[in-house]
C-alpha cells in the first residue's frame, strides 16, 4: 500500500547515506523482509544474520530481529556500528535465564562443557563453552559426546530434551520455553492433520516433544524451509512462527502452507504462531533508526573477549 512504499522510498534512502545494510530474521513482518531483499540486505536465521553481517563491507548494521541477534552481530563485528528498530524487542529465553542465576547453576556441574542456545543474552554467551544455534545443535553435541564430555545444555528445555533424545548425551536442562512455540498443541495439531490428511508437518525443535512426536521433519528455519521445497507434499502444515512463510513460499511457489494452531484455537487459524518481539520491528521505527538515540547495540570489550571464544566455535564448526 502507500504507507509502506513511503516507508521503503524513505528507508532505501536512508539506508544508502549512512552506509548502512538490513539484516532481518525470517520471523519478521513480511514488509520488512522484502524490504531487506530490495536493498541488498539479507534475510535468515541468527547464525546466518551474524555471518552476513561480519562479511559485509556496510558501517553500520540495522538488525530487524531480538535483541540477541543485534548483540551476536554485535560481537563478530565489533568494529561496525549495530543499530535496532527498538532494543525491547527481546525473547522469553533471554529473558528467562539471566545472567546471574545462570552462573549458580553452573557452578554446581563444574565438570560440565556448557552449551548455551544463541538466543540468550551476551553476558551469558560469555559464561559459556559453546553457543549454537538450532541448526547445528545435533551435530555439536554429537561431537562433545563422542569426546566424553558431559553437557550443561540452556536455556530451551524443548530443544535440550530433544537434542538429548538424539544423541543420547548425558545433559542436564535448564527450564526455559519460547513462549511462541510452547502453544503448540498436540491435540488441536492432530485435528489440523485429520483436515490435511496429505500434508507434510514441519516442526521447529522449540516445540514440546508432544508436537514434535506428530513431525515428519524436524529442523532450524533454514532447514525446514528447505524440507517445504525438497518433499514432495503439496501441502505443508508448519509449526514455527508464520513470519516464515514468506520466504518459504518463495522456495516452494506452487505449495500450500498452513500454520499449526496454537492452544485455544481450532484446528486452522490467522493470527497465531507470531513472536510479540519481532512483531515490534515496524516499518515506521526502521525510517528513524539513525536519528533515534536509545537503539545502539553496545556490548563491553571484556564481555565481547569471553563471548566471543564460544561464538567463533558456533561459526567455524564443520559437521
Ligand atoms: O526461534 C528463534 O528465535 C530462532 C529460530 C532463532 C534463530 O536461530 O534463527
Ligand atoms: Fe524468542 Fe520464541 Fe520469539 Fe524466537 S520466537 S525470538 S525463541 S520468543
Amino acid at each position: 500500500d502507500q504507507e509502506t512504499a513511503y516507508y521503503n522510498d524513505l528507508c532505501t534512502q536512508r539506508f544508502k547515506e549512512n552506509d548502512a545494510v538490513l539484516i532481518a530474521h525470517y520471523y519478521t513482518d513480511p514488509a520488512i523482509q522484502r524490504l531487506a531483499e530490495a536493498t541488498g540486505g539479507f534475510v535468515g536465521d541468527s547464525l546466518e544474520m551474524a555471518k552476513f553481517g561480519a562479511a559485509h563491507q556496510a558501517s553500520t548494521l540495522v538488525v530487524a530481529g531480538v535483541r540477541f541477534m543485534g548483540e551476536t552481530s554485535k560481537m563478530l563485528s565489533p568494529d561496525k556500528r549495530v543499530l535496532m528498530p527498538t532494543l525491547d524487542a527481546t525473547c522469553s529465553l533471554d529473558i528467562g535465564c539471566p545472567a546471574d542465576e545462570f552462573k549458580k547453576f553452573i557452578d554446581q556441574y563444574p565438570d560440565r562443557t556448557v552449551v548455551v542456545y544463541a538466543n540468550t543474552s551476551a553476558e551469558v554467551k560469555a559464561l559459556a563453552d559453546w553457543v549454537i544455534t538450532s541448526s547445528i545443535a545435533v551435530d555439536v553435541i554429537e561431537h562433545l559426546d563422542a569426546k566424553g564430555e558431559k553437557i550443561l545444555w540452556a536455556p530451551d528445555r524443548h530443544l535440550g530434551s530433544y537434542i538429548q533424545k538424539k544423541t543420547g548425551a548425558d545433559m542436564v536442562l535448564w527450564q526455559g520455553h519460547c513462549i511462541v512455540h510452547d502453544e503448540f498443541k498436540h491435540i488441536a495439531l492432530e485435528k489440523t492433520i485429520k483436515l490435511y490428511p496429505e500434508a507434510a508437518v514441519l516442526v521447529h525443535p522449540e516445540s514440546p516433544d508432544s508436537v514434535i512426536q506428530l513431525a515428519d521433519h524436524v529442523g532450524s528455519t533454514s532447514q525446514l524451509i528447505k524440507a517445504a521445497k525438497e518433499l514432495p507434499n503439496q501441502q505443508i502444515i508448519v509449526a514455527t512462527d508464520k513470519g516464515i512463510f514468506h520466504k518459504m513460499q518463495q522456495a516452494a511457489p506452487d505449495k500450500e502452507l498452513i500454520i499449526a494452531p496454537t492452544a485455544g484455537e481450532g484446528a486452522t487459524c490467522q493470527s497465531c504462531a507470531q513472536c510479540p518481539w519481532m512483531k515490534m520491528n515496524e516499518l515506521a521505527l526502521l525510517s528513524e533508526v539513525f536519528e533515534k538515540q536509545d537503539n545502539e547495540i553496545l556490548v563491553s570489550p571484556e564481555i565481547i573477549k569471553k563471548a566471543l571464544i564460544p561464538l567463533e566455535r558456533m561459526v567455524n564448526f564443520k559437521r
